[in-house]
């Protein structure tokens, strides 16, 4: 069993519905059981400026029997059920999945950069992460509070609430 995060973000359509979805069908997969998810943020887009602001949200999942090679390409293949159209880099995107950390695997392939690039330096990832794993230490050493404390980024606000998730997840 693998230990997994996984940030998911959406600024086009519907995006907490799409958050929302994107995390039961993540819950329906045998290979993976969501063991924890923060609350689905509202946040600024990072990159162009001409673009909606984003809901994110980030959640841990149990991984068995996948390697993250294969994780990611089951990431992929949700994120184009959802109709993902990758028009421009940092653009918007109906639904965007991350691979943040799979296990202690480091990687630094084109096709797989583990842990995330933007593991550290985004505040819509370690303040959603935060709310559950304060105390996760991340490869860098710095635990998940620690590295949200050094960013200067304004905090987000929550849309939907995390125990409202954790209800839909357990019925779905
Ligand atoms: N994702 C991007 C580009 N910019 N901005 C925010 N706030 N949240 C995101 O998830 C995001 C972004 C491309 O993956
Ligand atoms: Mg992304
Ligand atoms: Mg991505």
């Amino acid at each position: 069993m693998s230990d997994v995060y996984i940030a998911l973000g959406a600024n086009l359509g519907e995006p907490a519905q799409q958050i929302k979805q994107a995390l039961l069908c993540l819950s329906q997969s045998v290979h993976l059981n969501v063991v924890n998810v923060s609350s689905l943020y509202h946040s600024k887009p990072m990159g162009p400026q001409d673009q909606p602001d984003y809901v994110n949200a980030v959640c841990q999942v149990e991984c068995h029997d996948l390697t993250a090679e294969q994780l990611l390409a089951f990431l992929h293949q949700v994120e184009d059920e959802f109709g993902r159209q990758r028009i421009r880099h940092w653009g918007e995107r109906t639904l965007d999945l991350d691979l943040l950390l799979f296990d202690d695997i480091r990687s630094d392939n084109e096709a797989l950069k583990l842990p995330h690039p933007g593991l550290y330096d985004r505040g819509f990832v370690l303040q959603p992460l935060a709310e559950f794993a304060p105390q996760l230490e991340l490869p860098n050493n710095h635990s998940v509070s620690q590295q949200l404390a050094m960013l200067t980024d304004e905090p987000l606000t929550v849309l939907c609430s995390r125990s409202e998730l954790m209800t839909l997840l357990s019925k779905g």
